[in-house]
């Protein structure tokens, strides 16, 4: 088997963590004490054959998540454990400081977060001891924060440093002014980009500011609650690792993925996007048809990172589809959405674009689908917090904070310049064409 081991670091990381496992628990038939329900139904098969990816089965039966939860201070910890799928997790995978680190970023990367890191490490090396063929790593983190961000980014280069053949992916949230009000963000979120460009394999980037603006203005919700923010992160993150859980050949692991996705290795910043996506009362108005789902998938408004695809352009994209659905149709939908929206794809990448169809739907629709893109257009992202950053970092705003634990300037202006030479490479890419008499 090809084994995932789980890490989720922070506040934000283990709530969207717990959110994740609560929704691949319910779709593999998971109850919340890990046990199997007894399902008999033609599903059933596809659900169970790659259960062992994220979950170890113990000897009395029980399915353990592959999973190791990290923080700085307990709270967030100790209400998942007293929550509804607190027992699933193995007690001993709970790692976890008194103090946190305040927002810090240096805090979670250099001194608290660095005493606690050892121990972390002591549990994911267990877990790896238990599988077969460990395929490599996932951590869910927010960027914003001091734990998730500066520790989680620690934990990545540790564990590269530890396993440098296994894939690491990150789920990455990115801050947004409209959800959180600390004035630091821009700071932790750019220090850990600088991380995860040359220490992660792939990152997927959840943005808070596209998570509002769909539940403002896609679901109508007058003021979204975290709860609200991470039940789109956890289906996209579920669409994304569809092809991991359910049988199929297309990136049927992270490495697949990783190679048919990332032309350039630095350029492994993903946008994400899910459909259906609308609002509870007009949902029973709803007609879902795979014309639908495609239409919706390729509209920026459905993207779960705040990006104009139209205004970049596509180096690749993968599209899952989930549930029972034709294979014809899909191919007609998806080779007239791209049609007619060829201009966004790089030419010269040929079949730039990937479509997997699993039969398995989600929970709580008949059909959805998912989507991965690596486009230019993430450029405004970085272009978005390299404003924050740059015009704070002018006047040294907050750098006592971060000096005061013993980090370097040096390095605000590395992560700085990391960031402007990632935002060229990207417009280069999107800029570049087929050269004449080509091969
Ligand atoms: N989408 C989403 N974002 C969250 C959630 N919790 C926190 N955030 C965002 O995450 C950032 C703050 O990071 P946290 O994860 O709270 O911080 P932490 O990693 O616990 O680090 P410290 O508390 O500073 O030690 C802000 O941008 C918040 O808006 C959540 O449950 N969902
Ligand atoms: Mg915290």
């Amino acid at each position: 088997m090809r084994e995932i081991i789980h890490v989720q670091a922070g506040q934000c990381g283990n709530q969207i963590g717990n959110k994740f496992w609560e929704t691949i628990s319910e779709e593999h038939g998971i109850d919340a004490d890990g046990m199997l329900v007894n399902d008999k139904s033609d599903k059933c098969e596809d659900m169970r054959s790659s259960i062992d990816v994220y979950y170890n089965q113990s000897s009395s039966n029980k399915y353990v998540p592959r999973a190791v939860l990290v923080d700085l201070e307990p709270g967030t910890m100790d209400a998942i454990q007293q929550g509804p799928i607190g027992k699933m997790f193995r007690p001993d995978n709970f790692v976890f400081g008194q103090s946190g680190a305040g927002n810090n970023w240096a805090k979670g990367h250099y001194t608290e977060g660095a005493e606690l890191c050892e121990q972390v490490l002591e549990c994911i090396r267990k877990e790896a001891e238990k599988t077969d063929c460990l395929q490599g790593f996932q951590l869910t983190h927010s960027l914003g924060g001091g734990t998730g961000s500066g520790m989680g980014t620690l934990l990545v280069s540790k564990i590269k440093e530890e396993f440098p053949d296994r894939m690491l992916a990150t789920f990455s949230v990115v801050p947004s002014p409209k959800v959180s009000d600390t004035v630091v963000e821009p700071y932790n979120a750019t220090l850990s980009f600088h991380q995860l460009v040359e220490n992660a394999n792939q990152t997927f980037c959840i943005d808070n500011d596209a998570l509002y603006e769909i539940c403002t203005k896609t679901l109508k919700l007058k003021n979204p609650s975290y709860d609200n923010l991470n039940s789109l992160v956890s289906k996209v993150m579920s669409g994304i690792t569809t092809c991991f859980r359910f049988p199929g050949q297309l990136n049927s692991d992270l490495r697949k993925l990783a190679v048919n996705m990332i032309p350039f290795p630095r350029l492994h910043f993903f946008c994400v996007g899910y459909a259906p996506l609308c609002s509870e009362a007009s949902s029973s108005y709803r007609n879902l048809t795979v014309a639908d789902l495609t239409a919706q998938l390729f509209d920026s408004k459905n993207m779960m990172t705040a990006c104009d695809p139209r205004k970049g352009r596509y180096l690749t994209a993968a599209v899952y589809f989930r549930g029972k659905m034709s294979m014809k149709e899909v191919d007609e939908q998806m080779n007239l959405a791209q049609t007619r929206t060829s201009d966004s794809f790089v030419e010269w990448i040929p079949n730039n674009v990937q479509t997997a169809v699993c039969n398995v739907a989600p929970n709580d629709v008949e059909m959805s689908a998912t989507f991965i893109g690596n486009t230019t257009s993430i450029q405004e992202i970085f272009m978005r917090l390299g404003e924050q950053f740059s015009s704070m970092f002018k006047r040294k705003a907050f750098l006592h904070w971060y000096t005061g634990e013993g980090m370097d300037e040096a390095e605000f202006n590395e992560a700085e310049a990391n960031l402007k030479d990632l935002l060229s490479e990207y417009q280069q890419y999107q800029d570049a064409v087929i050269e004449e008499g080509g091969y």
